[in-house]
């Protein structure tokens, strides 16, 4: 069905061009054109040099991958000076014939520049359409192309590591050799049932449900990457919850690095939930500063608290303040408890309150600490009391202190480490996710069938059932609207 595809939509192959470059004054600007009539448009409207002539009888002379300076002119008219990049087909991102002109930044003139190509002859680019036509040429697979969005839409370093790593064919190279291995039991499956007297299904059985097994397990490590893949790609949700008057938004505001939310030392300051997105060692953190958690009579306050346990419930990741200044007590049990199965950090703040004052250094820890305060050693028991396993790290959000320590802790609790060595692409897709689910179950009925002593032509029905749900994710057996409901989410002159 891909080549069928490939075919049909190359067939009337025209010559595409858009603005490659986003749509602002800048110091260039690239207007990128493709197909079979890109030399053609820039021999009527490119001089070469310093020449006066006009370039159409020397440009298919010119050697591939050449930069060649310039003007472009519309008639006797100059618009401007360029450079202009000659690719010939194949080697090129979308394997035709193209043209980059690299003209000077301003938003008028990269406009007209590209008003006049298509006027001479090439049709706008739809979103995408560049690397729609690298997947339908065959340069590149549909996970790669959908790399190319991502790597676009990258919002942390993550997120470009992994996209990159998608690009660069990791994804398609797993996808193709569990696909290998599902081809291989089918054709022993066939052969035998073809020519009985050559081949024989002798312990088959057996054999087939072990390799089905191994590629069940394959399929779902790639599936919990996808958990993972969402945490790189939209951030992790970090909701800041404790009693009133803790610190939370003092937290939150030096987390960002801004006054943000409002800071107050009357409880129950902040009433409604406040989301920051930050970036921390490469990832993406979307921080949920919330209301205090207590029994209150004020209604609003009281809708506020209902909406930070809402947050809390739906959070990648909880952080917990505590007030080293006053004693835990049962709110906090309350919340501990609530929230014991999730992902959370304890934030002992306020820790600049158990310091020695200016001049009192002599005295120890004993002597200082006001009547009513919490330690870690109080923290930590609480948290195993109530089930949760949960680091803690004592902070000053005033004064800044433990920030650092805070940063590093929440960074090391996701993807600690395995990422990076890791030379495996994350599923950051959902549709990808949907095909490893199809083939995951699509196998789970083989076993069903082979527990259930079955003939063999039913394991190839859902063998095969496995390997189109795999080629659906590198884009064979995908149909042309899927095809292009992918590629409608690109950015124009992409
Ligand atoms: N000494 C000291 N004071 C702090 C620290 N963090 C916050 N405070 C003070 O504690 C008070 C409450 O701070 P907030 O950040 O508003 O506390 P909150 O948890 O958001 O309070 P609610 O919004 O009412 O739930 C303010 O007066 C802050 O200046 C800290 O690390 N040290
Ligand atoms: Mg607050």
């Amino acid at each position: 069905m891909h080549t069928c595809l490939r075919k049909v939509t190359c067939m009337n192959n025209d010559t595409i061009a858009a603005i490659a470059t986003g749509l602002s004054a800048a110091g260039i600007s690239i207007i990128r054109i493709s197909g079979p009539d890109s030399f053609s448009i820039a021999s009527k409207i490119f001089r070469n040099g310093n020449s006066s002539e006009p370039i159409a009888d020397h440009i298919a002379e010119w050697e591939s991958h050449t930069v060649h300076y310039g003007f472009i002119v519309d008639g006797p008219e100059v618009i401007d000076e360029v450079m202009l990049l000659y690719l010939k087909a194949p080697r090129t991102f979308t394997k035709e014939d193209t043209i980059e002109i690299d003209c000077h930044g301003g938003i008028v003139v990269t406009k007209r520049i590209l008003s006049l190509v298509l006027a001479n002859g090439a049709r706008l680019a739809e979103p995408g359409e560049f690397t729609k036509r690298a997947f339908l040429n065959g340069r590149i697979d549909l996970s790669q192309a959908e790399a190319v969005m991502e790597l676009i839409g990258a919002k942390n370093d993550l997120a470009v590591k992994n996209s990159v790593k998608q690009l660069r064919g990791t994804l398609r190279d797993r996808i193709l050799s569990l696909r290998k291995q599902l081809l291989t039991d089918v054709a022993t499956i066939e052969a035998s049932l073809d020519q009985p007297e050559y081949y024989s299904l002798e312990g088959f059985a057996e054999k087939l449900s072990e390799s089905v097994r191994a590629e069940q397990e394959e399929i779902l490590k790639m599936l919990h990457s996808a958990d993972n893949g969402r945490l790189i790609k939209e951030g992790i949700e970090t909701v800041i919850l404790g009693k009133p008057n803790v610190g939370k938004s003092s937290l939150m505001n030096a987390l960002i690095g801004e006054d943000r939310a409002i800071v107050t030392e009357i409880a129950g300051t902040t009433r409604d939930t406040l989301s920051e997105e930050i970036r921390l060692n490469g990832i993406t953190l979307l921080i949920v500063d919330t209301a205090g958690i207590r029994n209150t009579p004020d209604p609003v306050e009281k809708i506020g608290v209902t909406r930070a346990h809402e947050k809390a419930v739906d959070a990648d990741l909880i952080l917990y303040v505590a007030d080293a200044s006053v004693l835990l007590d049962d709110v906090d049990r309350e919340i501990l408890k609530a929230y014991a199965g999730k992902k959370m950090l304890a934030v002992l703040n306020k820790t600049d309150l158990m310091k020695a004052p200016v001049g009192a250094e002599h005295l120890t820890e004993k002597d200082i600490v006001p009547a009513a305060c919490t330690s870690e050693r109080d923290v930590r028991e609480l948290l195993s009391d109530c089930g949760c396993e949960a680091e803690i790290v004592s902070v000053s959000a005033k004064e800044g202190t433990g920030l650092t320590e805070l940063e590093e802790k929440i960074s090391g609790m996701f993807f600690a480490g395995n990422l990076r060595a890791d030379d495996e692409a994350v599923i950051t897709s959902e549709r990808h996710k949907e095909c490893l689910r199809s083939a995951y179950d699509s196998l789970g009925k083989v076993l069903t069938s082979i527990e259930a002593g079955l003939p063999e032509d039913f394991y190839s029905i859902d063998l095969m059932g496995a390997y189109e749900a795999l080629s659906r994710i590198v884009g064979e057996e995908v149909d042309e609207d899927l095809i292009n409901r992918i590629f409608e989410q690109f950015c124009l002159g992409k």
